[in-house]
């Protein structure tokens, strides 16, 4: 991998932009391009960063230097080495959170499509990149196709594009139930997507995950409906983004105890199996309780309430059965969470060692639940609970704090000041509209959160919006959320904002290969990627190239896997592309979904108008 492919990456840059979708990124190495200038094209060089995907026409484009230039830097293109723009580099500084001395390169000037690459003079070239309109689309087709690839239950494939992923049903048998849910017998529960790298399905996870991608869609609706994912159900009634985000939902309404409505939190094995593939997964699947009456949880049951009540609006013009079925989901589930508010996993029982996804407090998820329900029935009871509980956090929205799975009151809160726009569907018309109050107090908590995400973003030298304490487990799913949060600030700004949607496209750009490690940290996407995911499908099967578009976690300063070593690496440095470093380097779905809704927002707008705006 790496610079050494970038010719065919290139040729697939101009292949793209030229309509033919590139499906695999090469994998066999080839020379560069000769450049028409002096003595060809500059060798590659990790001290020259920038997006290796690329940029749209019209952002602000940067270029990060990690070298001494010892002149002016040039935009070359790709094909002919020929200059399309001369820039003097920004003034170094030391950026604390990676230690780097950075000198920012702004060629935001340059918005002809095309693919280039950088020249520093004294320090080497750049990946290869394009400007275009519609250069996140192939990035966009792997992140959702990567839940495809999650799925458990059923044979997968990711052809054509793809052909040589793929692996046969697994976890098949009826789930046991554990002593820990004080039932006996077994839960019929296939399907849903493997969380992770491991085959675990746990619905607080899937809740998060489940729901961003249904913002995702029924914010870019008229980009996302007709697209085709190439997966089973495509050319159905549904769109292939909602067929495929239905795999997961479908599971998670089987996790739903029929008796009472109440959710079980996880479905898993007793303990992480080997790096094997699925089917090789043969250990006795468990329904997993907290031990104590009422066995379920409150959390798992408010997540799956939010996002069934979602689904019963989004799903509706396509299958209204599905959506009642949702939406009575979703009641039941609501009014179990509401009567068992303090029903928590905190650790799990004796003989399970797989995901926790503890949580001691449930107040956001039932926020959340309210809200969408609400959003979708406008029933005053909702509105009420909402109203009731949302001024717990003040100010509602902060720019230090991005949704998680531990905490998704961001969605709740932004579920109920979305509900007063016109919906995508003509489903919420003659429903009572949102508390004008709230709705102004969370728009503007919206905004000045993002003011001070985009703050943060402009000092960092990556142009990233995470704070030094945030590098964390995931890290990298917290700057794709932040992004969220900028763009969903445009969803309620009177005007959307250039800089929020600028912002959030430099998130996008150091994920994707804008960092200090000059390195994707989306597996098949760009030049360089993390090519050793702690992913047991990658792992397991025969293909040198990991499973494409997982976004792995990225640098984590916390739980250090060599204590030992000295000096500790600043907290942007604490990642490796290393198979066994399940807290850097594993992928999961709530990682990659919002980089799906990054993308979905990247991707070009439709051609006809009322994309939900
Ligand atoms: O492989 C597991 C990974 O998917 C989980 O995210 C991680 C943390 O819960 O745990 C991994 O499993 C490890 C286990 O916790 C301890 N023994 C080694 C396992 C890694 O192969
Ligand atoms: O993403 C989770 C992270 O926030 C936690 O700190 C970590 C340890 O509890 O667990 C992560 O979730 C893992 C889950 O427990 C098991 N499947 C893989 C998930 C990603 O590593
Ligand atoms: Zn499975």
């Amino acid at each position: 991998m790496s610079a050494s492919n970038e010719a065919l990456i290139v040729l697939a840059v101009v292949a793209s932009l030229v309509g033919a979708v590139s499906a695999a990124a090469p994998t066999t190495a080839t020379t560069l391009p000769a450049s028409s200038s002096a003595g060809g094209r500059a060798k590659a060089s990790d001290d020259v960063k920038v997006c290796q995907v690329g940029y749209l026409p019209r952002e602000t484009k940067f270029a990060m230097v990690t070298a001494p230039p010892t002149g002016d830097v040039t935009v070359r293109r790709a094909g002919d080495g020929s200059v399309a723009l001369t820039v003097e580099p920004g003034a170094a500084a030391r950026d604390a959170d990676s230690g780097d001395e950075i000198r920012p390169v702004d060629f935001s000037a340059l918005t002809e499509p095309g693919a280039y690459y950088l020249d520093v003079p004294g320090v080497g070239a750049s990946h290869a990149f394009a400007i275009g309109d519609d250069i996140f689309a192939r990035p966009f087709r792997l992140a959702m196709r990567s839940f495809t690839g999650q799925r458990c239950g059923t044979r997968v494939s990711l052809a054509p594009d793809f052909p040589d992923y793929h692996y046969e049903p697994c976890h098949l048998a009826d789930a046991q139930y554990h002593a820990s849910t004080g039932r006996e017998g077994t839960l019929p529960c296939t399907g849903g997507w493997h969380d992770a790298g491991d085959y675990g399905r746990y619905v607080v996870n899937s809740g998060i995950t489940t729901g961003t991608l249904l913002v995702a869609y029924e914010l870019n609706e008229a980009k996302l409906r007709q697209l085709n994912l190439d997966i089973p159900e495509s050319g159905g009634a549904v769109p292939d983004v909602l067929a495929e985000i239905r795999w997961n939902l479908d599971w998670m309404l089987k996790m739903q105890d029929p008796a009472d409505g109440g959710a079980w939190h996880k479905a898993t094995t007793a303990n992480f199996p080997g790096m094997v593939l699925p089917i090789d997964d043969r250990a006795p699947m468990l329904i997993v309780g907290t031990g104590r009456e009422p066995y379920k949880t409150t959390a798992a049951t408010a997540d799956l309430a939010a996002v069934a009540a979602a689904a019963a609006r989004v799903y509706r013009q396509f299958d209204p059965a599905y959506a009642d079925r949702c939406l009575s989901a979703a009641e039941r589930a609501f009014a179990w969470a509401k009567d068992h508010p303090d029903s928590h996993f905190t650790r799990n029982p004796q003989g399970v060692s797989t995901g926790g996804y503890e949580d001691r407090e449930a107040r956001d998820e039932l926020l959340w639940a309210a809200a969408e329900l609400f959003r979708t029935t406008g029933k005053a009871e909702y509105d009420q609970y909402f109203l009731a509980h949302y001024g717990h956090w003040t100010p509602p929205l902060a720019g230090n704090s991005a949704q998680g799975w531990p905490n998704v009151r961001n969605l709740g809160m932004y579920a109920y000041a979305l509900a007063g726009r016109p919906a995508a569907s003509a489903a919420a018309a003659g429903k009572a509209g949102p508390n004008a109050e709230a709705v102004g107090k969370i728009r503007a908590a919206a905004l000045a959160a993002a003011d001070d995400i985009v703050k943060r973003i402009a000092r960092n030298g990556y142009r990233m919006p995470l704070g030094s304490n945030e590098y964390y487990w995931g890290s990298n799913s917290v700057v794709a959320n932040y992004a969220m949060m900028l763009l969903l600030a445009n969803r309620l700004a009177p005007e959307p904002r250039r800089e929020y949607a600028d912002a959030a496209q430099d998130a996008l750009h150091y994920l994707l290969g804008r960092n200090s490690f000059n390195t994707s940290f989306v597996t098949q996407v760009g030049s360089r990627w993390a090519m050793r995911p702690h992913h047991r499908p990658s792992a397991g099967d025969k293909n040198e190239q990991p499973w494409p578009g997982l976004l792995v976690g990225g640098p984590n300063a916390q739980r250090r896997r060599d204590a030992a070593t000295r000096p500790v690496p600043p907290p942007a440095r604490q990642w490796v592309d290393d198979q066994g470093d399940y807290a850097r380097n594993e992928n999961a779905v709530n990682w990659n979904a919002p980089l799906v809704f990054l993308l979905a927002e990247a991707l070009p707008q439709a051609k006809t108008p009322g994309d939900g705006r």
